[in-house]
């Protein structure tokens, strides 16, 4: 490529794309019930330097063709120099331009026109740039590292009885931890919920949780809340139902509920000729309860309409829809704004895990606590040394770049997992029809509800 000029640091000598697959539970939410296998897709840079820079993406191969057209604008540039690779991938065209709906209408087709897949080359550049400047990522973004370490929130999921399907999903029932042989297991009042939740306390010390909802009807979710906040008073709580409710419902659901809800989560979304952004500004007015949204802000435009409109107060801006560098933008914004970062996330492995929390970790203010599935897949690391969740917290690691290592009989273990799926699109309509025969995706009906 031309255009670059050396400036002495390392040089990228190589750059690998491995997708990858991991077991999951059988995890209700608004699309159905999560299939035994999730994607990634991870790549590994290597530099002159001899370094190895990590980073991880959603999966599946649209995701892993796109990384694979961008291995010409990295190999042979400068660590140095990865903004100007960065922009000229994502000014290349090979990126996937957003359609305009996004995804408040959670649409999982439409997801990858939100996932910003250079965001693994970014985390990949910045991995090798902290190890060549002694420097940990977080000290790279923005005003650099903010806090020493990030809180967490455990993710609380409605689960199906996997026996009700002949699909393979992963058994742990005779595993000695407890959370282990718990996140397995059918899930579905809130006596369940809740011992969930203790659990997930007991192994983790989390002190926020939140309950995906869009199962059940939402005065059912909202009984399980407060089971929830009986069980632990002291805990912070919310629900996501990913935009289920009407505005009417959503109002009808969450009257009462303040002192017991601490945000909710996308309440409700696009209904009559309006977009989720004026329903969410109107149930806002309505119910004066904190608002967090990953649905109905996922750009900078829908930023400024969101914004504009007063439609949250929390912004979930996931790396990967936002790239690491724009996601500390966010964060940077909302502090002056008054508003709130927060972090959203989906399935993923100990790379991710890792990028979070750097990310995170160079956020100023008061942040939420950050989002993440790390719990249900626990155990599967793709590093040798995973970040670890602790009194509710990941620290920082006090070492270069990301501060993980990839351990490559792992990853290849993951590959060949991957390799032999069938399809490696995210498909959530599929064990629901064991449940419920010729079922489909609507996004304004709970997915148990039909
Ligand atoms: O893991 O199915 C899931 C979640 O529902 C995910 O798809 C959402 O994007 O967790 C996410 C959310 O907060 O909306
Ligand atoms: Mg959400």
């Amino acid at each position: 490529m031309e255009g670059f000029s050396m400036r002495g640091t390392p040089v990228i000598t190589d750059m690998q794309v491995i997708p990858v697959a991991g077991y999951d539970s059988m995890l209700m939410t608004l699309s159905g019930a999560h299939a035994p296998f999730f994607t990634r897709n991870i790549v590994i840079l290597k530099d002159s330097s001899g370094s190895t820079g990590l980073g991880e993406t959603h999966g599946g191969d649209d995701i892993a063709k796109t990384l694979e057209s961008f291995k010409s604008y990295v190999i042979g540039q400068e660590i140095g120099n990865y903004r100007a690779v960065i922009d000229r991938i994502q000014k290349s065209g090979l990126t996937a331009g957003d359609d305009g709906e996004g995804i408040q209408k959670l649409n999982l087709k439409k997801l990858k026109f939100v996932v910003r897949a250079e965001t693994a080359i970014e985390s990949a550049f910045l991995d090798l740039l902290g190890k060549f400047m002694n420097l940990p990522v977080c000290a790279l973004l923005g005003n650099g590292q903010q806090r020493k370490e990030v809180e967490t929130l455990g993710y609380l999921f409605y689960i199906s009885d996997r026996n009700r399907t002949d699909l393979p999903y992963i058994d742990e029932s005779s595993n000695s931890d407890a959370w282990f042989r718990i996140r397995r297991r059918e899930t579905l009042t809130p006596e369940a919920i809740v011992e969930q939740a203790l659990a997930a306390r007991e192994k983790y010390g989390f002190r926020c949780f939140k309950l995906k909802g869009g199962v059940f009807k939402g005065d059912q979710e909202m009984e399980a809340v407060r089971a929830l906040k009986k069980a632990m008073p002291d805990a912070r709580i919310s629900i996501d139902p990913n935009g289920a409710w009407s505005l009417e419902e959503a109002i009808g659901y969450c009257r009462g509920m303040q002192g017991i809800l601490t945000y909710v989560e996308d309440p409700c979304g696009p209904e009559r000729g309006f977009s989720g952004r004026e329903i969410m500004c109107e149930f806002k007015n309505a119910t004066q309860l904190r608002v967090a949204t990953n649905m109905i802000v996922t750009n900078w435009r829908q930023l400024y309409h969101g914004t504009s409109l007063r439609a949250f107060d929390i912004v979930l801006a996931d790396p990967n829809f936002w790239n690491m560098d724009g996601s500390v933008r966010v964060a940077q914004m909302l502090d002056e704004w008054g508003l709130t970062w927060g972090c959203h996330s989906n399935n993923h492995f100990d790379i991710t895990l890792a990028m979070y929390v750097h990310t995170a970790a160079a956020t100023p203010g008061n942040i939420t606590a950050m989002d993440t599935h790390w719990i249900w897949q626990d155990g599967q690391d793709l590093c040798r040394n995973a970040m670890k969740i602790k009194d509710g917290k990941i620290e920082v690691p006090n070492a270069p770049g990301l501060g993980i290592d990839i351990d490559m009989d792992r990853v290849m273990k993951a590959n060949e997992l991957y390799n032999k799926m069938d399809s490696h699109d995210r498909d959530d309509s599929v064990a629901m029809q064991y449940l419920i025969p010729g079922w489909k995706f609507d996004s304004k009906r709970p997915c148990l509800v039909r």
